[in-house]
């Protein structure tokens, strides 16, 4: 058994990151590949339990304890998903991963990069991407498209939805920020155009990357 590929899809709320993970993992599975698809925070069964609490509009949290809960759930995922799937030579794709935590609890909340970067380190055994996408859109049409989406069910907004949209703001920045440090591991892709023309250059960051190892 080889040594699989860990991918992860990043953006703010409503960039197309879940809607972009199943196309990819279906065309990924079209060329013969095993494939993964999982999610932050949650994806494993103790994550989807700290995922309750940490979208919970009604529970107030202060922003240490979110960075634990969010940390905790990466460590779970790491150990009994991430790294036994890339071990057993799979594609696992991400959606939400690590940079989140840079770009929500760092540039959104204002927490210590260094210090994040340490506990980020921690959580996930220090396992990185071998390729990020960023998503990349305005925070106001991401949520305007979760707002359109969210006026077809009954679900209203998460303790995140409802932040000011500085806050998602910010958050783009940080990402576009770790992007600009990171070049040879994040892309940045336009979300705003249609999810063909979306897709398709994900596809081609991908092959690019699966064609170099
Ligand atoms: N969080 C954190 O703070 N720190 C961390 O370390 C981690 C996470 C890991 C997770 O919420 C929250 O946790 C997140 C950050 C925080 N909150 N925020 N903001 P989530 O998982 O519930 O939400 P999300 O990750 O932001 O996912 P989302 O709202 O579902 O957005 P998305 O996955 O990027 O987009 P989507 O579901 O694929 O698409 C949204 C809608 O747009 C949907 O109706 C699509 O049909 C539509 N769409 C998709 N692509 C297009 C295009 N190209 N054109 C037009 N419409 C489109």
């Amino acid at each position: 058994m080889g040594t699989g590929v860990f991918i992860t899809l990043e953006g703010v709320e409503g960039s197309g990151k879940t809607t972009q993970a199943g196309i990819l993992a279906d065309a990924l599975r079209a060329q013969g590949h095993r494939v993964t698809v999982t999610h932050e925070p949650g994806g494993t069964r103790a994550g989807e339990a700290i995922r309750g609490i940490f979208l919970d509009p009604k529970v107030s949290l202060d922003v240490a304890t979110e960075l634990l809960l969010v940390l905790a759930d990466r460590a779970q995922h790491v150990r009994e998903k991430l790294r036994p799937a890339v071990a057993a030579g799979e594609i696992v794709i991400s959606d939400r991963y690590s940079d989140s935590t840079v770009a929500y609890q760092g540039y959104g909340r204002g927490f210590d990069l260094k210090l994040l970067g340490e506990l980020n380190h921690l959580a996930s055994e220090g396992m990185l991407p071998d390729v990020t996408i960023v998503l990349d859109c305005p925070a106001e049409t991401g949520l305007a498209r979760t707002r359109a989406r969210a006026r077809g069910n009954e679900r209203g907004p998460d303790r995140f939805e409802g932040e000011r949209i500085e806050f998602h703001r910010r958050v783009r920045d940080g990402f576009l920020t770790i992007a600009r440090n990171e070049p040879g591991r994040v892309t940045v892709i336009d979300s705003t155009r249609e999810r063909a023309a979306v897709s398709a250059d994900i596809l081609d960051a991908v092959a690019g990357m699966l064609k170099r190892r």
